[in-house]
């Protein structure tokens, strides 16, 4: 894929960010996600490329922009033919939340971010708007934690992998009444657990990152976050298990509000067939080439949010690379005005 890619689709997050951050601590949730799906969208159709998204705001007819099977990029838009010959470039599937954590946003707290992956046609798992179990990890416990193993087993397994006590591990859960019994489970077990209201893409990620004092990262969130997340442990060598959650008495917050047999029937429509199938990484962003941008919206364990300052702002964006094998992290100063009438900073 073009290297090139991989600075533009900086902007896109950072654009997202900036847009989303203006309405940091202002307790509109939903403004917050659409101001950051606007900037996306713009952003990305200035790029030279024939892209799709496969994971969204939504289906079209709930989201108008950036929703699953729109086209984006320059080369996708109806004078296409002034600017590029379709038929010369690949086409790219993207996944993108530009938004993660709406609520962290809307009441100022730490760890959303803009956030986007990107692989080469059907190298992202389209996952239906559904729920996931979730099990992410650090590289050396990679392949030895197991999904389908209990958070005790895994905690033991974490332990020797990381060669540290249990009580040195630091668990992500999201703090939600479906995790009651896996909270006790990992406290009882020896380990601490960090509980966040939302966010679980930034958290999976920061198991990938020592020095985070992040160790794992449990429970159940969105399923497409999943992938987003999986994209970037893929990359990185981290652990990244999933498995579709589809029962809405196991998740309790209604968002899959439909029967679980109307569930299973939808998945069964979309070609799973396997619904208890456990994903990893390598399932979940299958592409040969894979690319992950974010920029932290509120700061969290590994970028700062975005900060104003008087005639622009400064951004920390992390873009990982399957084809570098590289994780970058970009920290850029936006001058929103002639830099001769801003003091940098
Ligand atoms: C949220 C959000 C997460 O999943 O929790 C959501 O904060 C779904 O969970 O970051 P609820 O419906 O229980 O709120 C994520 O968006 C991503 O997994």
């Amino acid at each position: 894929m073009e290297s090139t890619l991989g600075l533009e689709i900086i902007e896109v997050v950072e654009q997202a960010a900036i847009a989303s951050a203006r309405w940091m601590g202002k307790g509109e949730k939903n403004t917050a996600d659409q101001v950051a799906v606007e900037a996306m969208r713009e952003r990305m159709n200035r790029i030279h490329m024939r892209g799709r998204i496969v994971i969204g705001e939504g289906e079209r007819d709930d989201a108008p922009m950036l929703y699953i099977g729109e086209e984006v990029g320059i080369c996708t838009q109806p004078d296409a033919k002034a600017y590029c010959n379709p038929d010369e470039l690949l086409e790219i599937d993207i996944a993108v939340d530009p938004c993660e954590g709406t609520n962290l946003v809307a009441y100022g707290q730490n760890g959303s971010m803009a956030v986007l992956a990107i692989s080469e046609k059907g190298g992202l798992f389209a996952a239906p708007d559904f729920y996931m179990k979730k099990l992410a990890a650090p590289p050396q416990a990679k392949g030895h934690v197991d999904i389908n193993k209990s958070a005790t087993e895994n905690l033991k397994i974490l332990s020797e992998c990381l060669d540290r006590a249990i009580d040195e591990l630091v668990v992500v859960v999201m703090k939600r009444d479906r995790h009651n019994d896996l909270i006790k489970e990992i406290r009882d077990a020896g380990a601490r657990v960090k509980l966040i209201s939302d966010g679980d893409v930034g958290a999976a990620l920061a198991c990938a990152f020592s020095g985070t004092n992040t160790h794992a990262l449990m429970g159940i969130g969105a399923a497409p976050e999943g992938v987003i997340s999986a994209a970037a442990m893929r990359c990185l060598g981290g652990h990244f298990q999933g498995q579709l959650i589809y029962d809405p008495e196991i998740v309790k917050t209604g968002l899959i509000g439909e029967s679980k047999e109307a569930n299973v029937a939808r998945l069964t429509d979309m070609g799973i067939t396997d619904p208890d199938k456990v994903y990893d990484s390598h399932e979940l962003a299958s592409g040969e080439t894979v690319l992950f941008a974010a920029t932290g919206i509120t700061s969290g364990e590994l970028m700062s949010g975005v900060r104003f300052f008087h005639g622009g702002a400064r951004t920390q964006s992390l873009v990982i690379s399957s084809q570098s094998k590289t994780a970058r992290f970009v920290d850029t100063i936006h001058m929103f005005e002639q830099p001769k009438t801003l003091q940098i900073r």
